[in-house]
């Protein structure tokens, strides 16, 4: 997969595909990236990139004709790409989206600065504005990496069998299990016995109630989403079922101390 990266600041980029897994996507031919320069298309002695907003206001606006001529190179060296803008504005990046894009034979990103780039812009030259997040960064380059980090490590053969995509949060809708190695005590908590045992049927049915058990308690919201299975509405129910045991013994305590007729008195 091409990925194209237009930015006024390309030397942020080798350092990214430089390192793990993304340097062994690029050695395995994988993925083919590269960052270019917008103000090679900025003519003039300056390549001027950015100019002050028409109706006045502070910032500034990155100018249309160097980023429209970079777009179209871009395009020519790598045909059949699709072209995102990064931006505040655009559909909010998830793992469903990186599936997608990663079956795409390649991605032209441009990376915005100061207060964005000129609208006819993102309206002739542009296939899909994408955010990374409700948050505002100092220009598009982060989340141009963000997605090229999330959609590599998705290309089929990019991660090994140890760390395979289908194991990862997300890929069946919850988070992952917790994990451990060694020491089997650390800060005076032990590992769960059963991670210990050698019982491979056992440490499964443990991780998948680990997995939905955390994803109950860190995330709920991924659960209104999705669809339970049977053997997972069990263990949720029998959480329940302890929880309510514990509520129960809880307040019967309450009340046989402090209850009327209790020894205490009430006091
Ligand atoms: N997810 N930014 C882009 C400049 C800009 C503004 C408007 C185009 C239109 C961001 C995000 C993000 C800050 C990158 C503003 N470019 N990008 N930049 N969140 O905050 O992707």
């Amino acid at each position: 997969m091409q990925f194209v990266v237009l930015t006024i600041f390309p030397e942020m980029f080798p350092p990214f595909w430089e390192h793990g897994i993304i340097r062994r996507a690029v050695e395995a031919r994988k993925i083919v990236p590269s960052a270019v320069n917008i103000r090679e298309y900025a003519p003039g002695r300056h390549h001027v990139t950015d100019d002050r907003p028409y109706g006045g206001g502070c910032g500034m606006v990155m100018k249309p004709e160097p980023l429209a001529a970079a777009i179209q190179a871009a395009r020519r060296a790598a045909p059949g790409a699709k072209t995102v803008l990064m931006s505040p504005q655009g559909r909010v990046f998830d793992q469903t989206m990186a599936r997608e894009l990663a079956r795409l034979d390649g991605l032209i990103f441009v990376c915005g600065r100061y207060e964005g780039v000129d609208e006819r812009v993102c309206h002739d030259d542009i296939d899909a504005e994408l955010s990374i997040g409700d948050f505002v960064l100092t220009g598009g380059e982060l989340a141009a990496m963000v997605i090229i980090d999330a959609v590599t490590r998705l290309i089929p053969g990019v991660l090994g069998g140890e760390d395979s995509a289908e194991k990862d949060s997300f890929e069946n809708g919850l988070l992952e299990h917790a994990h451990f190695t060694r020491p089997e005590t650390f800060h005076g908590m032990r590992v769960p016995e059963v991670l210990l045992s050698g019982h491979h049927g056992r440490i499964e049915a443990w991780r998948r109630e680990n997995a939905l058990i955390r994803t109950f308690l860190k995330r709920p919201e991924l659960l209104k989403e999705r669809p339970l299975a049977d053997d997972e509405a069990a263990v949720l129910k029998r959480w329940r079922r302890d929880i309510e045991r514990i509520i129960q013994t809880q307040s019967a305590d309450a009340q046989s101390l402090d209850g009327p007729g209790s020894l205490s008195g009430g006091q």
